[in-house]
């Protein structure tokens, strides 16, 4: 899998601040031909720390009833996955720094159209010994149908998700590089029924702090976490700005535009969620499924 892997120049380091990692023409096409793209040292460890301080206030606020949190151990300070980390009550300025200054030439190199948009922004989180295991699945996709390779095609360089460990060991994102332009097999739709489906040429990514891991969501997929070790992992997607708010994305306005909340982000961060705030239905969002 040598193609899909890009390191910067830069190891991890203490520094306070590295050189963007500039994606390629070359790791677009290999990002085109895969479905995903992993970049190693994507981040400084200062980063890592920043959006860890992040996490940190935020169990805080669920702590003190501040926010919604759901808990796999509340009083070992443990939440389960959440989302809507932009929202006001969930708010950190690092998240917002960490798409001005380094996600955003990364988005804008992976998504086609002129212009990104906001989508969803949350995190992952595992631990406890509690098993977190999903059947294999494309995100928004229809497996087996007669349209499924046109479907795919139609919205493929539309969105772009992504995975980022903020804690060591991630090896819980599994996926079938290539499978998101094409129809799927017999034998992954088979293994796609229960959690024991036994899925052809699947890969283990394998992350650590610093690294990113960039794929299309209807690129076969599962998270697997069987034995619960311990995992906060930042899980965001982003969207070419032209595509409407669909359903799955759906309800983010209010909090949003919560008096004040946009105008304390930094530029980028801010432009991205106007533009979803722009192209918000007033009523009755479509799913992927009818554009
Ligand atoms: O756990 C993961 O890494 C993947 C999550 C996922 O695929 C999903 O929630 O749809």
């Amino acid at each position: 899998m040598g193609v899909t892997l890009r390191q910067a120049q830069n190891q991890p380091s203490t520094e306070v601040s590295l050189p963007v990692l500039v994606i390629s023409q070359k790791d677009k096409e290999t990002y085109a031909a895969q479905g995903f793209l992993i970049l190693r040292c994507a981040f400084a460890q200062t980063r890592i720390a920043a959006l860890l301080e992040a996490v940190e206030r935020l169990i805080d606020k669920g702590l003190a009833g501040e926010c919604a949190l759901g808990w796999i151990d509340r009083e070992g300070r443990l939440p389960s996955r959440t989302g809507h980390l932009l929202n006001p009550d969930k708010y950190h300025p690092a998240f917002a720094d960490w798409i001005d200054e380094d996600l955003a030439p990364h988005l804008e190199a992976l998504i086609c159209g002129p212009e990104v948009r906001h989508s969803l922004f949350g995190m992952l989180a595992s631990g406890g010994g509690k098993p977190y295991t999903q059947k294999w699945h494309r995100d928004l996709g229809k497996p087996g149908a007669p349209d499924e390779t046109a479907y795919l095609h139609r919205h493929e360089g539309s969105f772009v998700q992504f995975n980022a460990p903020l804690v060591s060991g991630d090896r819980f994102l599994h996926i079938v590089p290539g499978s998101h332009r094409r129809a799927s097999a017999a034998a992954e739709i088979e293994a796609s029924r229960s959690e024991s489906g036994k899925m052809p040429n699947a890969l283990v990514v394998a992350l650590e702090p610093g690294d990113i891991a960039y794929y299309n969501a209807n690129l076969w997929h599962r998270g697997w976490n069987p034995e619960g070790h311990k995992r906060f992992t930042m899980h965001c997607a982003f969207w070419n700005a032209e595509v409407p708010v669909m359903q799955h994305e759906y309800g983010q306005r209010e909090p949003l535009t919560q008096q004040g909340h946009l105008g304390q982000m930094p530029p980028i961060t801010r432009q991205y969620i106007q533009r979803y705030l722009d192209n918000y239905p007033a009523a009755h969002p479509p799913s992927l499924f009818d554009l």
